[in-house]
Protein backbone atom coordinates (compact mmCIF):
# COMPACT_ATOMS: atom_id res chain seq x y z
CA UNK A 1 0.00 0.00 0.00
CA UNK A 2 1.42 3.28 -1.31
CA UNK A 3 1.00 6.37 1.91
CA UNK A 4 -2.58 7.72 1.71
CA UNK A 5 -3.03 11.48 0.13
CA UNK A 6 -5.36 13.95 1.08
CA UNK A 7 -8.41 14.72 -0.90
CA UNK A 8 -10.40 17.55 -0.22
CA UNK A 9 -14.56 17.71 -2.03
CA UNK A 10 -16.24 20.95 -1.22
CA UNK A 11 -19.92 20.79 -1.31
CA UNK A 12 -19.81 17.24 -0.31
CA UNK A 13 -23.61 16.66 1.10
CA UNK A 14 -24.58 17.52 -2.39
CA UNK A 15 -25.52 15.45 -5.51
CA UNK A 16 -22.39 15.52 -7.04
CA UNK A 17 -20.61 15.03 -3.98
CA UNK A 18 -23.29 11.94 -2.46
CA UNK A 19 -21.58 10.15 -6.39
CA UNK A 20 -17.96 11.70 -6.04
CA UNK A 21 -17.18 10.57 -3.08
CA UNK A 22 -17.44 6.38 -3.42
CA UNK A 23 -15.52 6.99 -6.47
CA UNK A 24 -13.11 8.34 -5.19
CA UNK A 25 -13.13 6.15 -1.93
CA UNK A 26 -13.16 2.92 -3.81
CA UNK A 27 -10.04 3.63 -5.93
CA UNK A 28 -11.54 4.58 -9.38
CA UNK A 29 -9.59 7.94 -9.51
CA UNK A 30 -6.30 7.21 -7.83
CA UNK A 31 -6.01 3.17 -8.06
CA UNK A 32 -6.49 0.65 -6.33
CA UNK A 33 -3.37 0.89 -4.06
CA UNK A 34 -4.02 4.28 -3.36
CA UNK A 35 -5.35 5.03 0.19
CA UNK A 36 -7.31 8.62 0.54
CA UNK A 37 -8.08 11.01 3.26
CA UNK A 38 -11.36 12.43 2.66
CA UNK A 39 -11.36 15.97 3.54
CA UNK A 40 -15.28 17.25 3.10
CA UNK A 41 -16.00 21.12 3.07
CA UNK A 42 -19.77 21.56 3.72
CA UNK A 43 -21.58 24.79 4.40
CA UNK A 44 -22.93 25.33 8.11
CA UNK A 45 -26.73 24.43 7.29
CA UNK A 46 -25.51 21.46 5.46
CA UNK A 47 -23.28 19.97 8.36
CA UNK A 48 -25.75 17.45 9.40
CA UNK A 49 -26.43 16.39 6.05
CA UNK A 50 -22.48 15.88 5.82
CA UNK A 51 -22.72 13.78 9.03
CA UNK A 52 -25.28 11.20 7.76
CA UNK A 53 -23.05 11.12 4.40
CA UNK A 54 -20.08 10.50 6.67
CA UNK A 55 -22.09 7.44 7.99
CA UNK A 56 -22.53 6.12 5.24
CA UNK A 57 -19.15 6.14 3.87
CA UNK A 58 -18.12 4.55 7.28
CA UNK A 59 -20.94 1.72 6.96
CA UNK A 60 -19.57 1.15 3.50
CA UNK A 61 -16.10 0.16 4.74
CA UNK A 62 -14.34 1.17 1.89
CA UNK A 63 -10.56 -0.10 2.78
CA UNK A 64 -9.04 2.27 1.22
CA UNK A 65 -10.28 5.07 3.41
CA UNK A 66 -7.81 5.78 6.08
CA UNK A 67 -9.75 9.00 7.68
CA UNK A 68 -12.41 11.79 7.31
CA UNK A 69 -12.28 15.43 8.37
CA UNK A 70 -15.84 16.80 7.86
CA UNK A 71 -15.42 20.72 7.95
CA UNK A 72 -17.49 23.60 7.64
CA UNK A 73 -13.61 25.69 8.00
CA UNK A 74 -12.22 26.21 4.65
CA UNK A 75 -8.42 25.59 6.53
CA UNK A 76 -9.27 22.71 7.86
CA UNK A 77 -10.85 21.43 4.91
CA UNK A 78 -7.93 21.94 2.84
CA UNK A 79 -5.07 21.55 5.79
CA UNK A 80 -2.29 19.48 3.55
CA UNK A 81 -4.31 18.27 0.29
CA UNK A 82 -3.41 16.91 -2.66
CA UNK A 83 -6.00 16.63 -4.83
CA UNK A 84 -9.12 19.21 -4.42
CA UNK A 85 -12.77 19.03 -5.99
CA UNK A 86 -14.01 21.96 -5.97
CA UNK A 87 -17.79 21.45 -6.42
CA UNK A 88 -19.31 23.15 -3.54
CA UNK A 89 -20.88 26.35 -4.73
CA UNK A 90 -24.42 28.24 -4.89
CA UNK A 91 -27.30 26.92 -7.53
CA UNK A 92 -28.63 29.13 -10.06
CA UNK A 93 -31.85 30.56 -8.71
CA UNK A 94 -35.07 31.42 -10.49
CA UNK A 95 -34.65 34.93 -12.42
CA UNK A 96 -30.84 34.47 -11.84
CA UNK A 97 -28.93 35.01 -15.07
CA UNK A 98 -25.06 34.10 -15.49
CA UNK A 99 -23.52 37.42 -14.32
CA UNK A 100 -25.86 37.32 -11.20
CA UNK A 101 -24.34 33.31 -10.78
CA UNK A 102 -20.75 34.66 -11.10
CA UNK A 103 -21.29 37.74 -8.79
CA UNK A 104 -23.07 35.42 -6.15
CA UNK A 105 -20.54 32.61 -6.39
CA UNK A 106 -17.62 34.59 -6.94
CA UNK A 107 -16.72 34.87 -3.00
CA UNK A 108 -16.69 31.79 -2.22
CA UNK A 109 -13.75 31.01 -4.61
CA UNK A 110 -11.99 34.07 -3.38
CA UNK A 111 -11.99 32.59 0.08
CA UNK A 112 -11.36 28.73 -0.88
CA UNK A 113 -7.56 29.97 -2.79
CA UNK A 114 -7.01 31.89 -0.17
CA UNK A 115 -6.96 28.73 2.13
CA UNK A 116 -5.63 26.45 -0.59
CA UNK A 117 -2.79 28.91 -1.01
CA UNK A 118 -2.25 29.07 2.75
CA UNK A 119 -2.76 25.26 3.77
CA UNK A 120 -2.66 23.04 0.83
CA UNK A 121 0.00 20.38 0.20
CA UNK A 122 2.95 21.69 -2.20
CA UNK A 123 1.77 19.44 -4.79
CA UNK A 124 -2.12 19.98 -4.85
CA UNK A 125 -3.85 19.93 -7.99
CA UNK A 126 -7.45 21.54 -8.17
CA UNK A 127 -10.38 20.99 -10.63
CA UNK A 128 -13.31 23.53 -10.10
CA UNK A 129 -16.58 22.07 -11.10
CA UNK A 130 -18.94 24.56 -9.10
CA UNK A 131 -20.16 26.98 -11.55
CA UNK A 132 -20.17 28.95 -13.77
CA UNK A 133 -16.36 27.03 -13.27
CA UNK A 134 -13.86 28.33 -15.78
CA UNK A 135 -14.67 31.42 -13.58
CA UNK A 136 -14.49 30.25 -10.11
CA UNK A 137 -11.19 28.57 -11.39
CA UNK A 138 -9.92 32.03 -12.54
CA UNK A 139 -10.98 33.52 -9.05
CA UNK A 140 -9.05 30.58 -7.08
CA UNK A 141 -6.30 30.72 -9.03
CA UNK A 142 -5.67 34.55 -8.62
CA UNK A 143 -5.96 34.54 -5.13
CA UNK A 144 -3.61 31.61 -4.45
CA UNK A 145 -0.99 33.09 -5.67
CA UNK A 146 2.09 30.88 -5.00
CA UNK A 147 0.60 27.88 -6.08
CA UNK A 148 1.36 27.68 -9.78
CA UNK A 149 -1.50 28.40 -11.94
CA UNK A 150 -0.99 25.21 -13.98
CA UNK A 151 -2.51 23.75 -11.05
CA UNK A 152 -5.81 25.03 -11.40
CA UNK A 153 -8.61 23.53 -13.92
CA UNK A 154 -12.53 23.54 -14.52
CA UNK A 155 -14.10 20.76 -15.45
CA UNK A 156 -14.85 20.14 -19.37
CA UNK A 157 -14.85 16.42 -18.91
CA UNK A 158 -18.63 16.28 -18.64
CA UNK A 159 -18.84 17.95 -22.11
CA UNK A 160 -16.46 16.03 -23.67
CA UNK A 161 -17.94 12.54 -22.74
CA UNK A 162 -21.70 13.63 -23.47
CA UNK A 163 -19.77 14.43 -27.18
CA UNK A 164 -18.67 11.10 -26.88
CA UNK A 165 -21.74 9.44 -26.03
CA UNK A 166 -23.22 11.25 -29.18
CA UNK A 167 -21.12 9.77 -31.73
CA UNK A 168 -20.91 6.16 -30.26
CA UNK A 169 -24.60 6.60 -30.28
CA UNK A 170 -24.99 7.76 -33.72
CA UNK A 171 -22.84 4.88 -35.29
CA UNK A 172 -24.02 2.93 -32.95
CA UNK A 173 -20.74 1.18 -31.41
CA UNK A 174 -19.33 1.60 -27.44
CA UNK A 175 -18.01 4.48 -26.43
CA UNK A 176 -15.07 3.31 -26.28
CA UNK A 177 -14.41 3.23 -29.92
CA UNK A 178 -14.25 7.10 -29.86
CA UNK A 179 -11.73 9.05 -29.69
CA UNK A 180 -9.96 12.46 -30.15
CA UNK A 181 -13.08 14.50 -29.29
CA UNK A 182 -12.16 17.87 -28.01
CA UNK A 183 -13.85 20.49 -26.84
CA UNK A 184 -13.06 24.24 -26.97
CA UNK A 185 -14.14 27.34 -24.81
CA UNK A 186 -16.32 27.80 -21.32
CA UNK A 187 -18.44 25.24 -19.83
CA UNK A 188 -21.76 26.98 -21.36
CA UNK A 189 -23.86 26.71 -24.23
CA UNK A 190 -21.44 28.40 -26.33
CA UNK A 191 -18.58 25.62 -25.81
CA UNK A 192 -17.45 24.04 -29.06
CA UNK A 193 -17.28 20.04 -29.35
CA UNK A 194 -14.86 19.79 -32.50
CA UNK A 195 -14.74 16.38 -33.89
CA UNK A 196 -12.20 17.57 -36.34
CA UNK A 197 -9.51 14.57 -35.57
CA UNK A 198 -11.69 12.17 -34.00
CA UNK A 199 -12.33 8.66 -34.59
CA UNK A 200 -15.39 6.66 -34.64
CA UNK A 201 -14.98 2.90 -35.03
CA UNK A 202 -11.15 3.34 -36.55
CA UNK A 203 -13.54 5.95 -39.12
CA UNK A 204 -12.59 9.92 -39.34
CA UNK A 205 -15.81 11.37 -37.40
CA UNK A 206 -15.69 14.05 -40.29
CA UNK A 207 -16.30 11.38 -42.71
CA UNK A 208 -19.00 8.66 -40.85
CA UNK A 209 -21.30 11.69 -40.34
CA UNK A 210 -22.96 14.22 -42.04
CA UNK A 211 -21.50 18.32 -41.67
CA UNK A 212 -25.19 19.26 -41.41
CA UNK A 213 -25.94 17.14 -38.17
CA UNK A 214 -22.32 17.52 -36.76
CA UNK A 215 -23.19 21.57 -36.97
CA UNK A 216 -26.79 21.15 -35.91
CA UNK A 217 -28.35 18.55 -34.01
CA UNK A 218 -24.40 17.10 -32.54
CA UNK A 219 -23.64 20.73 -30.62
CA UNK A 220 -27.02 21.42 -29.97
CA UNK A 221 -27.73 17.92 -27.76
CA UNK A 222 -24.15 18.78 -26.54
CA UNK A 223 -24.41 22.12 -25.51
CA UNK A 224 -27.77 22.05 -24.07
CA UNK A 225 -27.82 18.60 -22.44
CA UNK A 226 -27.64 19.46 -19.08
CA UNK A 227 -31.24 21.22 -19.51
CA UNK A 228 -32.77 18.13 -21.13
CA UNK A 229 -31.18 16.46 -17.89
CA UNK A 230 -32.81 18.78 -15.79
CA UNK A 231 -36.27 18.42 -17.97
CA UNK A 232 -36.23 14.54 -17.37
CA UNK A 233 -35.23 13.60 -14.28
CA UNK A 234 -36.41 16.80 -12.35
CA UNK A 235 -32.75 17.38 -11.08
CA UNK A 236 -29.40 18.42 -12.54
CA UNK A 237 -26.48 16.25 -13.60
CA UNK A 238 -25.34 14.16 -10.66
CA UNK A 239 -24.02 10.52 -11.35
CA UNK A 240 -22.23 11.93 -15.14
CA UNK A 241 -20.73 14.51 -13.40
CA UNK A 242 -19.26 13.08 -10.29
CA UNK A 243 -17.89 10.42 -13.10
CA UNK A 244 -16.65 13.35 -15.59
CA UNK A 245 -14.83 14.93 -12.30
CA UNK A 246 -13.06 11.60 -11.64
CA UNK A 247 -12.01 10.98 -14.99
CA UNK A 248 -10.40 14.58 -15.38
CA UNK A 249 -8.94 13.30 -12.48
CA UNK A 250 -7.41 10.28 -13.20
CA UNK A 251 -6.21 11.13 -16.31
CA UNK A 252 -4.05 13.79 -14.64
CA UNK A 253 -2.98 11.38 -12.11
CA UNK A 254 -2.20 8.84 -14.48
CA UNK A 255 -1.56 10.70 -17.62
CA UNK A 256 -3.32 10.12 -20.91
CA UNK A 257 -0.91 8.01 -22.73
CA UNK A 258 -1.29 10.22 -25.96
CA UNK A 259 -4.86 10.44 -25.69
CA UNK A 260 -6.93 13.63 -25.93
CA UNK A 261 -8.62 15.10 -23.38
CA UNK A 262 -10.46 18.36 -22.62
CA UNK A 263 -9.55 20.15 -19.55
CA UNK A 264 -9.86 24.41 -18.60
CA UNK A 265 -6.88 25.43 -17.79
CA UNK A 266 -5.28 28.89 -17.57
CA UNK A 267 -4.55 30.19 -20.77
CA UNK A 268 -0.95 31.01 -21.86
CA UNK A 269 -2.19 32.37 -25.05
CA UNK A 270 -2.65 29.41 -27.03
CA UNK A 271 -4.54 29.73 -30.60
CA UNK A 272 -4.73 33.44 -29.52
CA UNK A 273 -7.32 32.95 -26.05
CA UNK A 274 -6.21 36.45 -23.72
CA UNK A 275 -3.35 34.87 -21.34
CA UNK A 276 -4.95 33.77 -17.74
CA UNK A 277 -8.28 32.61 -19.39
CA UNK A 278 -9.63 29.33 -17.78
CA UNK A 279 -10.34 27.99 -21.27
CA UNK A 280 -10.93 24.54 -22.65
CA UNK A 281 -8.33 23.07 -24.95
CA UNK A 282 -7.49 19.59 -26.43
CA UNK A 283 -4.89 18.05 -24.02
CA UNK A 284 -2.82 15.57 -23.08
CA UNK A 285 -1.35 14.53 -19.61
CA UNK A 286 2.31 13.29 -20.00
CA UNK A 287 3.28 10.46 -17.17
CA UNK A 288 3.92 12.42 -14.13
CA UNK A 289 0.81 14.71 -14.55
CA UNK A 290 2.64 17.57 -17.27
CA UNK A 291 -0.52 18.83 -19.29
CA UNK A 292 -0.09 19.71 -22.49
CA UNK A 293 -1.94 21.97 -24.69
CA UNK A 294 -1.75 19.74 -27.94
CA UNK A 295 0.00 22.09 -30.32
CA UNK A 296 -1.21 22.42 -34.21
CA UNK A 297 -4.73 21.67 -34.07
CA UNK A 298 -6.34 22.31 -37.38
CA UNK A 299 -8.40 25.50 -36.22
CA UNK A 300 -11.25 26.34 -39.24
CA UNK A 301 -12.91 29.18 -39.88
CA UNK A 302 -15.72 27.68 -37.52
CA UNK A 303 -13.95 26.24 -34.58
CA UNK A 304 -12.50 29.83 -34.66
CA UNK A 305 -15.58 31.49 -34.39
CA UNK A 306 -16.25 29.56 -31.83
CA UNK A 307 -13.20 30.30 -29.86
CA UNK A 308 -14.07 34.10 -30.11
CA UNK A 309 -17.30 33.61 -29.41
CA UNK A 310 -16.07 32.00 -25.85
CA UNK A 311 -13.50 34.27 -25.38
CA UNK A 312 -15.57 37.18 -25.56
CA UNK A 313 -18.11 35.49 -22.82
CA UNK A 314 -15.16 34.39 -20.62
CA UNK A 315 -14.02 38.17 -20.72
CA UNK A 316 -17.54 39.41 -19.81
CA UNK A 317 -17.36 37.11 -17.00
CA UNK A 318 -13.66 38.14 -16.04
CA UNK A 319 -14.83 41.90 -15.91
CA UNK A 320 -17.97 40.88 -14.00
CA UNK A 321 -15.39 40.02 -11.04
CA UNK A 322 -12.51 42.50 -11.58
CA UNK A 323 -12.57 43.33 -8.19
CA UNK A 324 -12.35 39.56 -7.06
CA UNK A 325 -8.76 38.85 -9.11
P1 LIG B 1 -26.07 20.72 -4.87
O1 LIG B 1 -26.80 22.00 -4.64
O2 LIG B 1 -26.77 19.43 -4.76
O3 LIG B 1 -24.81 20.65 -3.91
C1 LIG B 1 -23.95 21.72 -3.73
C2 LIG B 1 -23.46 21.63 -2.31
O4 LIG B 1 -22.49 22.65 -2.15
C3 LIG B 1 -24.55 21.87 -1.26
O5 LIG B 1 -24.55 20.80 -0.35
C4 LIG B 1 -24.15 23.19 -0.62
O6 LIG B 1 -24.45 23.22 0.76
C5 LIG B 1 -22.65 23.18 -0.86
N1 LIG B 1 -22.03 24.50 -0.81
C6 LIG B 1 -22.53 25.69 -1.21
N2 LIG B 1 -21.66 26.68 -0.95
C7 LIG B 1 -20.56 26.08 -0.41
C8 LIG B 1 -19.35 26.57 0.09
N3 LIG B 1 -19.06 27.87 0.07
N4 LIG B 1 -18.46 25.69 0.59
C9 LIG B 1 -18.74 24.38 0.65
N5 LIG B 1 -19.90 23.86 0.20
C10 LIG B 1 -20.80 24.70 -0.32
O7 LIG B 1 -25.40 20.89 -6.33
P2 LIG B 1 -24.72 19.77 -7.23
O8 LIG B 1 -25.74 19.17 -8.12
O9 LIG B 1 -23.89 18.88 -6.38
O10 LIG B 1 -23.80 20.71 -8.15
C11 LIG B 1 -22.68 21.37 -7.61
C12 LIG B 1 -22.12 22.36 -8.63
O11 LIG B 1 -21.68 21.69 -9.79
C13 LIG B 1 -23.13 23.41 -9.10
O12 LIG B 1 -22.49 24.68 -9.11
C14 LIG B 1 -23.42 22.98 -10.51
O13 LIG B 1 -23.85 24.05 -11.33
C15 LIG B 1 -22.07 22.44 -10.94
N6 LIG B 1 -22.03 21.56 -12.11
C16 LIG B 1 -20.97 21.67 -12.92
C17 LIG B 1 -20.80 20.87 -14.03
C18 LIG B 1 -19.63 21.00 -14.92
O14 LIG B 1 -19.60 20.30 -15.96
N7 LIG B 1 -18.64 21.81 -14.63
C19 LIG B 1 -21.84 19.86 -14.39
C20 LIG B 1 -22.71 19.49 -13.24
C21 LIG B 1 -23.11 20.61 -12.33
O15 LIG B 1 -24.18 21.31 -12.92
Amino acid sequence: MLPPIRVAITGAAGNIGYSLLWRIADGSCFGPDQPVILHLLEVPGALERLEGVVMEVVDSAMPLVQGIVATDNARTAFDGVNQAFLVGSRPRGPGMNRSDLVAANGPIFVGQGQALNEVAASDVRVIVVGNPCNTNCLIAQRNARDIPPERFTAMMRLDHNRAAGQLAQRAGVPVSQVSGVAIWGNHADTMYPDVTRATVGGVAATERFEQEWLRGAFLDTVATRGAAIIKARGASSAASAASAAVDHMHDWWFGTNGGVVSMALPSRGQYGVPEGLVFSFPCRVGSGGAVEVIEGWPVDAFCQSKIDQNVAALLAEREAVADLV
